[in-house]
């Protein structure tokens, strides 16, 4: 690197002043001098990015104050490493974080455009799938803002998770494409290139010590170029930087075979360099085991730990500091290659010897478990795994031979034990176990709510827990509550703070003080009048979308997430058809007026998911269209879910669907942003539900259902669904309505295979689960017509969720894991 003096102390002009008048005339500037626009021309897209380009400019004065102070203390880091990141829009979050709401709301008015007219045009950043890349997303906001120097690192996509588009009900995938208008938050930093290669083979030398060294020739070299995006934490007092890397070809082009006329040729190279970050893998806790995708895993991973290594080092660190300088989060496996990859560049570039190296590497990784489903545990094929990368594979039989032989010599391991913690599937084809490797490469393994915790003790990791039995530990998820409170719902934001003062703002366990208004017959209006706002917004947004007029006054039940079996669409489905039965055939009865809300994608492959998510639509075309359930029932499966949707479904929620089969979700993260804005939870006792019932009380939730253990229990004796189906009448009913087409007359057998499964598996025990899941719902019902006990349970759920705060689950990864 060249170095030339630096003039620095020339005064930048300071973004200090923000009163709207100054902010119209930034916006004017930008819009001039950075887009190049006359105000008569410019589009409202043109608007937007002058709009982000000013806020931006109050960013990045604290980005490079928090980057300089932590440069200076040379304090530790933390890295976290994600395959996904589902960050939404960034525009109203900056805002809000740094005060600046009113006033561009303001500064915009006087150019006559409208804030949320521009506002709604910034694309969703959609890097994500569902829970484990919105956790990725709201655990950078909270990390900066209780002040932890930290690095985001992933990949930058062209193009984030699918569109979701209906045609005739059935899901159709489409391209997404956020960065068609650019992307003014994020910086390239060509300076911050790395080669990454694959393939080829490990020659052996005699090192200048006469032990063997080990050098990787690879056969394949890709350039990864940094593109930065600041993370503003709450108040705009750190700003942390999540760096996501895009492939590039060394050569763009290779001239001479264009010469000779191969034109095609001459770009293959580059292509395959491109398409290596090209698109996101559209899977959520189902298999994704295809050959890019461990590409991409290696990709990010390499230049993460390359830049990590060199940042560290130009410290003046020495590379035994590391795990004092740098902690390192693995999200979930898809980042373990990790481990290997540290092993390999402290032991092959920098001389480290395989002991040390080890210890350095497991002091440094930490790895958060985020699902228990068999066939989301991520493996790869060992001769896959050994063509991609042949030095790594030498370095998992070595970090093996070294594990085993310990739990062998030393703790007289049984040859069962030994087979379950290897790092090699040996039943079947040779497979890598990620979830070992990442295991045994880290000092702390987390899982992410408190039962998920204790079952990757009993199941997945037993055998390595036995080994390591201080090792894993429980670190229960949260949401930010900026995002998911004060900016998607003002109103209640607004109220709580008429109640209780601002503080709840920046400490959510104030949030609690809202209990002593839970039966405040004046307070309890005054949330009602929000959430009936809310709901009219939502129900602006149905019509707008789709053409279906929705009453606000009915209770909104809503169940939004992926769709898989094991979150149980299906049991909502089948309950509603049931509710649909009974409506006609007693319409005397007073029924609660009730809005069915579903909305998730589907991975394209998973073909049950997709057959439900055109069983709403099915199931919504006939209800809808039957007279004599009007006003009385609702069915609405609204396309393409994702963050900005959220963001308008969740505080329009009466009902919050948490229906998992006992044992399966991990933890949720959509049940706490439902239950902090006001809803009342239907669920079982699976992932954090059961966190959400200790803090909220068992009389202000829905509980109903099989418990993890008897789920256990029951698959372990063999379960009879068919008896169970024949022993509740109103299953039975429902069931052979959907079986024979009721729902699907242009193709009657459209749903034979799902409701065959119900009868004879039922591995997520639906029909196990349907009467106590009937009779659950029956009490909401009642709840909702005693309508001051409903508000004050939804009021109690409010204050009594601050807990799940992200900045209490960074607090304690800090406390307990990375100690920054
Ligand atoms: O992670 C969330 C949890 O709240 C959810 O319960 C859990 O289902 C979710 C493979 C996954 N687990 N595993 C994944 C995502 C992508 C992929 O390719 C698996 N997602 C979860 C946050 O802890």
């Amino acid at each position: 690197m060249i170095k030339t003096p630096h003039k620095v102390d020339l005064p930048l002009p300071k973004r200090e002043v923000s009163d709207p008048a100054s902010l119209a005339a930034e916006i004017m500037e930008k819009l001039t001098y950075a887009i190049g626009k006359d105000a008569k021309v410019a589009t409202p897209h043109d608007w937007l990015t002058a709009t982000i380009l000013v806020v931006r400019d109050r960013v990045i004065d604290t980005w490079m104050e928090s980057t300089r102070t932590t440069y200076q203390n040379n304090g530790k880091r933390v890295y976290y490493l994600s395959l996904e990141f589902l960050i939404g829009r960034l525009l109203r979050d900056a805002m809000s974080n740094l005060g600046l709401m009113d006033d561009i709301r303001s500064a915009l008015q006087s150019l006559s455009v409208e804030f949320d007219v521009i506002a709604g045009l910034e694309p969703d950043a959609a890097l994500g799938n569902g829970g484990l890349g919105r956790l990725a997303a709201c655990f950078m906001e909270s990390m900066a803002t209780v002040n932890i120097p930290a690095y985001g690192y992933g990949i930058r996509y062209v193009h984030g998770l699918f569109r979701q588009q209906m045609a005739e009900g059935w899901q159709v995938e489409l391209p997404e494409t956020w960065l068609a208008h650019g992307n003014p938050w994020e910086f390239e930093r060509r300076e911050s290139s790395y080669e990454v290669g694959f393939g080829g083979a490990v020659e052996t030398v005699d090192g200048p010590d006469g032990e063997p060294h080990y050098v990787w020739k690879q056969a394949e070299r890709v350039i990864a170029t940094a593109y930065d995006t600041p993370a503003v934490g709450w108040r705009g007092e750190r700003v942390n930087t999540l760096r996501l890397w895009s492939a590039q070809p060394i050569d763009p082009i290779l001239l001479a075979a264009f010469n000779a006329g191969d034109h095609i040729g001459a770009l293959r190279e580059s292509n395959k360099a491109e398409s290596l970050t090209r698109v996101l893998y559209p899977a959520d806790a189902t298999p994704a085991g295809q050959e890019l995708r461990l590409r991409q895993e290696f990709f990010f991973c390499s230049a993460s730990l390359q830049d990590i290594v060199r940042r560290h080092l130009q410290q003046g660190n020495s590379l035994a500091q590391l795990p004092e300088k740098v902690a390192i989060q693995l999200n979930d496996t898809h980042p373990a290659v990790s481990v290997v990859e540290l092993m390999r560049l402290l032991i092959d570039v920098h001389g480290v010897a395989f002991e040390e190296a080890f210890e350095i590497t497991s002091k440094t990784f930490s790895y958060t478990n985020h699902t228990l489903l068999p066939e989301a545990l991520e493996s790869w094929p060992v001769p896959l795994f050994e063509r991609l990368l042949p030095r790594h594979m030498q370095l998992v039989y070595a970090i093996n031979a070294k594990i085993l032989l310990d739990a062998r010599k030393k703790r007289g391991f049984t040859d069962h034990e030994i087979r379950q913690i290897s790092l090699i599937e040996e039943s079947g084809e040779r497979r890598v176990r990620m979830g070992n490797l990442a295991f045994m490469g880290s000092h702390s393994v987390n899982g992410v709510s408190a039962l998920h915790t204790e079952l990757m003790k009993e199941t997945v990791f037993a055998d390595l827990h036995k080994l390591y039995p201080t090792r894993i530990n429980n670190k229960t998820n949260g949401i930010t509550p900026r995002r998911w409170l004060m900016q998607c719902n003002p109103g209640l934001t607004d109220l709580i703070t008429e109640a209780i003062g601002p503080a709840f703002l920046d400490d959510t366990s104030k949030l609690t003080e809202l209990d002593a208004f839970a039966d405040d017959a004046s307070f309890q209006e005054k949330f009602a009048a929000i959430k009936r706002a809310n709901k009219q917004q939502l129900a602006s947004l149905v019509s707008g979308r789709m053409g279906i007029r929705l009453d606000p006054s009915a209770m909104f039940d809503i169940q939004i997430k992926r769709i898989h079996e094991y979150k149980r669409q299906l049991l909502n489905i089948i309950e509603t058809v049931a509710l649909f039965d009974q409506i006609r055939s007693h319409p005397e009865r007073d029924w609660v007026p009730r809005v069915k809300l579903f909305a998730g994608k589907a991975a394209p492959s998973y073909h049950n998911a997709k057959l439900i998510i055109k069983l709403a639509n099915d199931v919504a075309r006939v209800i809808n269209n039957d007279p004599s359930v009007r006003g009385l029932l609702k069915v609405v499966f609204v396309p393409n879910y994702n963050v900005s949707l959220a963001e308008v479904m969740v505080p329009a929620a009466d009902l919050s669907e948490q229906i998992s089969t006992a044992g399966m979700e991990a933890s949720g993260t959509g049940n706490m942003k439902f239950a902090l804005n006001g809803a009342l939870t239907i669920g079982t006792l699976d992932g954090a539900n059961v966190e959400m019932r200790d803090h909220v009380g068992e009389d202000n939730i829905v509980i109903f259902g099989m418990t993890a253990d008897q789920v256990g229990r029951v698959r372990a004796e063999g379960h009879n669904p068919q008896a169970a189906i024949e022993a509740s009448p109103e299953l039975q009913q429902a069931l052979s309505a959907i079986a024979s087409g009721v729902f699907s007359p242009d193709d009657r057998d459209r749903y034979t295979g799902l409701v065959d499964g119900l009868y004879h598996h039922d591995w997520f025990m639906v029909a196990a689960d349907f009467d106590a899941y009937a009779r659950a719902q029956r009490q909401v019902d009642a709840i909702w017509t005693d309508e001051a006990a409903w508000y004050s349970k939804t009021i109690r759920n409010t204050a009594r969720m601050g807990w799940f705060s992200s900045d209490r689950t960074i607090r304690q990864y800090n406390e307990d894991i990375w100690r920054a």
